[in-house]
C-alpha cells in the first residue's frame, strides 16, 4: 500500500536502451564478482528474473507458514510450542526481507501480493502437502529446511547485492530450523516403536517432495543456464539435489530410518548416492495448482489478507497522521 510508486519506477527504468556495450559491461562486472546494486544499470531480463525468483521465494516463505502453523496448538509440550512459534515467525520475517529485496527492483509489494492471491504467482511445491502428524513437523525442519539451506547458501553469493545480503540472515535462521527438525526426528527415533514408526511415515511422505523442491532436471530447467551466467544461481538444480541426497541419506542412517527409494545406493566411483527417478508428473501437477493442498493454502492466504484489511488501514491512517504532523 505504501509502495505502488515502485511499479512506475520499474517501468521508467525499462526506457534505457540495452546496447551491446552496456550488456558487455554488465556481464564483465558479474564475471568479476562485483555485486549489482539496486541503482546500477542492469538488463531488463536480469531484473525480471530476479523479481520472479525473489517474489516466488518470498511467497514460499509466507505460504510455508501454513503447514507448520497447523501444529502450533498441538505441539506435544510447551517447549516444542514455543520453538515452533518462533520458527513460524522467522518464516514470516524471511518473507518480509525478501519482499523488500524484490521491491528494490522496482516492483511493489502490493503487486506481488496481488499476484500471489490471484493464483498467478508460483510458490514452492513443497508447501502443498499436508502435515498429518507431529513427526511431519520434524520432517519439515530436517528435510524441507535442509533442502532450503542447500539451495540458499549459494544464494548468499548471488550477484544481486540486496538478495545476497538478505540470504545471509535467512540462512542462519534456516540452519537453526533444520536442527530443530532433526532434533524432533531424533527424539521420536529414540522413543517408542510407535513414535519411530511416525518418524518413518513422515520420511516416507516428505522424501520425494523434498527432492522436487530443487526444481526440474537441468535438461528441463528453463532458467538455469541464464541464471548461472548471471551468477544468480551458482549451482544447477541437479547439483544441489545431489548434494542434499549425499548429506541427508547419512543423517537418515544415523536416525535408523530408511529412505523410501529401492534404487538408492552409494556409488564408489562417483562418491555420490545414486537415487531413483523422481515422479516429475507429480511435481508439474503440484506446480500447476493440483497438489493435495494448493486450494486450501491459497484460500487461507486470501482469507488472512481480507481479515487483515483493518490492520493495513490502521497502519496507513497512522502513517498519514505522522506525515501530516511532520509536514506541519
Ligand atoms: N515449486 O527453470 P527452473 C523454504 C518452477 S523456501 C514450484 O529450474 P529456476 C523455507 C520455476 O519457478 C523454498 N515451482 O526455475 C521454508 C519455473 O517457473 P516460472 C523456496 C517450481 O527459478 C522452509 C519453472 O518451474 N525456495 O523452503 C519449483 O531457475 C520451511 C522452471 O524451473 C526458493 O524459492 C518448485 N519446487 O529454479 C519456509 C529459493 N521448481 O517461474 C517454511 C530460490 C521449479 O518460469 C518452512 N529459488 N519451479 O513460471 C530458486 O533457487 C529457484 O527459483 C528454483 C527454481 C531452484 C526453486
Amino acid at each position: 500500500m505504501y509502495t505502488q510508486g515502485l511499479d512506475q519506477a520499474g517501468k521508467d527504468r525499462r526506457v534505457a536502451a540495452e546496447t551491446e556495450e552496456l550488456l558487455n559491461a554488465f556481464q564483465k562486472r558479474v564475471d568479476a564478482e562485483e555485486k549489482i546494486e539496486a541503482k546500477d544499470w542492469m538488463p531488463e531480463a536480469y531484473r525480471r528474473t530476479l523479481i520472479r525468483q525473489i517474489s516466488q521465494h518470498a511467497h514460499s516463505e509466507i505460504i510455508g507458514m501454513q503447514p507448520e502453523g497447523n501444529w502450533l496448538t498441538r505441539a506435544p509440550s510447551l517447549k516444542r510450542k514455543a520453538i515452533l512459534l518462533a520458527k513460524v515467525q522467522d518464516e514470516a520475517g524471511h518473507g518480509l526481507y525478501l519482499y523488500s529485496a524484490a521491491e528494490t527492483l522496482g516492483v511493489s509489494r502490493d503487486q506481488m501480493v496481488a499476484d500471489l492471491l490471484s493464483g498467478k504467482a508460483k510458490y514452492s511445491s513443497i508447501f502443498n502437502y499436508p502435515t498429518l502428524s507431529w513427526a511431519d513437523i520434524g520432517a519439515i525442519g530436517w528435510l524441507v529446511d535442509g533442502a532450503a539451506i542447500m539451495n540458499q547458501i549459494p544464494l548468499c553469493r548471488c550477484s544481486y547485492g540486496p538478495y545476497a545480503r538478505a540470504m545471509v540472515r535467512v540462512c542462519k535462521e534456516e540452519s537453526f530450523h533444520q536442527r530443530q527438525g532433526f532434533d524432533i526426528m531424533h527424539s521420536l527415533c529414540l522413543g517408542t516403536a510407535a513414535q519411530k514408526a511416525m518418524a518413518q511415515d513422515a520420511l516416507d511422505r516428505w522424501w520425494w517432495p523434498s527432492l522436487m523442491m530443487f526444481g526440474p532436471n537441468d535438461s528441463e530447467s528453463t532458467h538455469s543456464a541464464q541464471s548461472m551466467a548471471w551468477k544468480i544461481k551458482r549451482f544447477s538444480n541437479d547439483e544441489l539435489r545431489q548434494k542434499f541426497v549425499d548429506v541427508t541419506v547419512q543423517q537418515a542412517d544415523f536416525l535408523g530410518l530408511s529412505v523410501p527409494d529401492d534404487e538408492l545406493r552409494f556409488d564408489d566411483e562417483t562418491g555420490h548416492y545414486q537415487f531413483g527417478e523422481i515422479n516429475w508428473q507429480e511435481l508439474f501437477d503440484v506446480i500447476a495448482g493440483n497438489g493435495p493442498c494448493n486450494k486450501q493454502r491459497l484460500e487461507k492466504r486470501q482469507r488472512a489478507h481480507t481479515d487483515g484489511a483493518w490492520v493495513r488501514e490502521a497502519a496507513q491512517a497512522y502513517a498519514s497522521k505522522q506525515a501530516a504532523r511532520a509536514a506541519a
